[in-house]
């Protein structure tokens, strides 16, 4: 089996998660330069934001680089667009099924790897040409799906032969160790890269994630059907406590509007929605992005 960096062209088999409203031209760099595959997220970005954060990405750095479109954004097809004008190498999808694209993509010569929550759509991807799938667990951050990274991962390595990386659930060397035995050819990593020196949300976030215990964490939207993992605090359990009232959708996005951003630009987190996984219990320090992906790699 073929190793992520081999894929990839990077030096480490190590993809950088696509944080809405975090991953962007300049933090995808400091990635790719660490020896990952850093990815630019659409999430709060526009098309012409888009454009231009890949041309940043592109400034900063030769090394590969990629670029990760939420399907859930009202401009997904604007930015399926934009990665092929831009001559984007790597493109990964979350929050929904990219076969709509496929064509297009693969036509342009890049690299399709979406994320999936379920073997099944690893299989019917698979056929629609994707070169790669990550499965992502319910123990990471943001957007989830109902399976755990212990299940989801050997369930779709037997699904499909096509490389599989593993996401959700990993920060440190043993799990790194633990998605390769489960047959990962890789790993993607998010909250451990919160806590990194160059990531650029508020350090009231990165100190909230520090903070935080391996229970800590909560999961919004379950019942409207957008489960997102959180870290507890007053929004979100609120949030939560609401939609176990019977509130209607249109009342918890009032009460979320804007959440994410004043988590990551603001740093408020009381009425922030600070998106992380379940890692956050074993993160302690901030620390450059080159030394956390050494230490996953250690042996
Ligand atoms: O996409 C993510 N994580 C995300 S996206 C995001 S932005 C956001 N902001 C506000 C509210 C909600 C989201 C934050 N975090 N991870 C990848 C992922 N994809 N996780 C789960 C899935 C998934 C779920 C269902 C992928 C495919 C899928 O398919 C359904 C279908 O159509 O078959």
């Amino acid at each position: 089996m073929k190793k992520l960096n081999e894929i990839l062209g990077t030096e480490f088999p190590i993809i950088q998660g696509g944080m809405a409203n975090i991953a962007t031209g300049t933090f995808a760099a400091a990635c790719s330069n660490a020896g990952g595959l850093g990815l630019i997220g659409v999430g709060g970005m526009n098309p012409e934001m888009l454009r231009k954060e890949i041309r940043i990405c592109r400034s900063l750095t030769d090394k590969p680089f990629g670029v990760n479109i939420m399907l859930m954004h009202p401009d997904a097809d604007e930015f399926a667009d934009i990665v092929v004008e831009e001559n984007v190498k790597v493109v990964t999808t979350g929050a929904g099924n990219p076969a709509k694209y496929m064509e297009k993509w693969k036509a342009a010569g890049i690299k399709v790897i979406p994320v999936v929550a379920a073997p099944i759509l690893a299989k019917h991807l698979e056929k629609a040409g994707a070169d790669a799938v990550i499965a992502e667990g319910c123990e990471s951050g943001g957007h989830v799906g109902e399976m755990t990274t212990m299940t989801l991962l050997p369930q779709t390595a037997d699904a499909v032969s096509i490389p599989v990386i593993a996401a959700g659930g990993i920060a440190d060397k043993r799990q790194v160790k633990a998605a390769f035995a489960l047959g990962a050819c890789g790993v993607q990593v998010g909250t451990c890269l919160l806590v990194s020196e160059e990531c650029p949300i508020h350090e009231n976030y990165k100190n909230a994630v520090i903070k935080a215990k391996g229970s800590d964490t909560i999961v919004t939207g379950r019942i409207g059907g957008t489960p997102v993992r959180v870290l507890k605090n007053k929004m979100s359990r609120e949030y939560v406590r609401k939609e176990k009232e019977g509130a209607g959708l249109e009342e918890l996005e009032k009460y979320t509007l804007g959440s994410l951003r004043r988590a990551v630009f603001e740093g408020d987190t009381d009425t922030g929605s600070l998106m992380a996984g379940q890692t956050c219990g074993q993160l302690t320090n901030i620390r450059p992005v080159r030394e956390i992906f050494e230490d996953l790699m250690e042996a």
